[in-house]
């Protein structure tokens, strides 16, 4: 069983939004002529509640983009973004949702973010992701969406750490940083994950 995670495709995180990823909204078509070759599609959602601690803006004298110890961990500041309810937070309108079974939410705890669909950073909490998808006899994991260096990057990682046979679709993400993203890549081969150029997938 194959499974295709669709990591945050959500109106902040595309040009306009208020964590723009460069490009983000670029891959979208192309992940909705991926859905089809899948068993399962299930998407995750940043969904933080107002105030949350990796907003810049919940840390007075901070600046954006700065890092600090957020109990015990290294966390980005961020701007607000995806919080609870607000159109920023709605998976984009141009993004199929038929085909999408569930949708899991991340990043609801106000003290610690969540990068990965599968567990919160300090690997303390776990969305129920990796339970649902090994329910559903699913061993091939592949991951797209937003941003490639950090939600799917993690993601990836995690499910791969998790025992699902993982494979990072490079075109349809776009990065952050395109460095970040490089070692992102890199990492996620030496722990045994794969890189997969979408024709790859859709030549089956
Ligand atoms: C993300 C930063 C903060 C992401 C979410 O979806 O990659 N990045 N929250
Ligand atoms: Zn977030």
């Amino acid at each position: 069983m194959k499974a295709l995670l669709l990591i945050d495709i959500q109106n902040d995180f595309v040009p306009g939004g208020a964590l723009a990823v460069p490009e983000g909204d670029q891959i979208i078509a192309l992940v909705n002529r991926l859905q089809p070759q899948f068993d399962l599609v299930v998407a995750t959602q940043d969904w933080h509640p107002a105030g949350h601690l990796s907003f810049a803006s919940s840390h007075p004298g901070r600046q954006l983009f700065e890092h600090i110890d957020l109990e015990g961990l290294d966390q980005v500041l961020w701007p607000d973004h995806c919080v609870q309810g607000t159109p920023g937070a709605e998976l984009h309108p141009a993004l199929d949702q038929h085909r999408i079974e569930a949708v899991f939410r991340k990043g609801t705890s106000p003290d610690i973010d969540s990068y990965s669909g599968l567990f919160d950073n300090g690997h303390r909490k776990a969305t129920g992701l990796a339970d649902y998808l090994r329910g559903r006899g699913v061993t091939q994991v592949y991951v797209a969406g937003l941003a490639a260096d950090y939600c799917v990057y993690f993601t990836a990682k995690d499910a791969q750490q998790e025992g699902f046979d993982t494979y990072l679709i490079e075109d349809a993400t776009r990065a952050i940083s395109p460095e970040g993203f490089e070692q992102a890549k890199a990492d996620l081969a030496a722990h045994g994950g794969h890189v997969v150029h979408s024709q790859q997938v859709l030549s089956r």
